[in-house]
């Protein structure tokens, strides 16, 4: 038997690139070629290997689809991986955003499963410079999520990573909601 959903999904405020998961997801754009936010701080922690594996993805698929998701190593991190996801820009709601933001939490997920990762770690996708309200993103990623962990045995743990106090309250708010 493994453990409930819930005992495997746990909350940490903190610094993602710090964190020896298994995996952590990078909040990436549709180049992989890096960028500012989570996705500047996950290439220059974790080097240049990061940024070559990028390139070789790009070379034969060309990018990354927003909702979709690719792997490559962790370089330098203490991670041994990195799962590249890219959210959607927050445009008022209606244009498909949860839908393809779910996508996102899925398909990372779905190469945990593949890989079989013990532990992956997730920012708050979105929620920066794509300016998804935070809210509404902590109450899916919780969902997906806890969905995820109730229907497969892989990763067996998942954290949510909030950069700041008031995120992580967010989080613990939805965990609650959602017992
Ligand atoms: N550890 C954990 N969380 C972090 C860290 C960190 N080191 N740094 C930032 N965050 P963002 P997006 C949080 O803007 O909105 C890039 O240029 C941050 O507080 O990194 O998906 C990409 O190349 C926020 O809650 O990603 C894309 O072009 C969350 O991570 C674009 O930004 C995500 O913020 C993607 O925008």
């Amino acid at each position: 038997m493994s453990a409930s959903p819930t005992a495997r999904l746990r909350i940490v405020q903190g610094d993602i690139t710090k964190l020896a998961t298994t995996a952590i997801v990078n909040a990436a754009n549709s180049s992989l070629l890096g960028g500012g936010g989570v996705d500047g701080a996950i290439h220059r922690a974790g080097g240049p290997q990061i940024l070559e594996e990028c390139r070789q993805i790009r070379a034969r698929q060309g990018g990354c689809k927003v909702g979709e998701a690719v792997i490559t190593s962790g370089g330098r991190l203490p991670a041994s991986y990195v799962i590249h996801t890219v959210g959607p820009r927050w445009n008022g709601g209606h244009k498909g955003e949860s839908d393809l933001l779910a996508n996102c939490y899925r398909n990372s997920l779905a190469i945990a499963l593949e890989r079989q990762l013990e532990s992956v770690a997730f920012p708050g996708i979105s929620t920066g410079i794509y300016h998804y309200p935070k809210q509404e993103a902590a109450a899916l990623a919780v969902s997906e999520v806890q969905q995820w962990l109730a229907a497969h045995e892989w990763p067996r743990e998942v954290v949510l990573v909030a950069f700041d106090a008031e995120t992580k309250q967010l989080y613990e708010q939805e965990l609650a909601r959602a017992l």
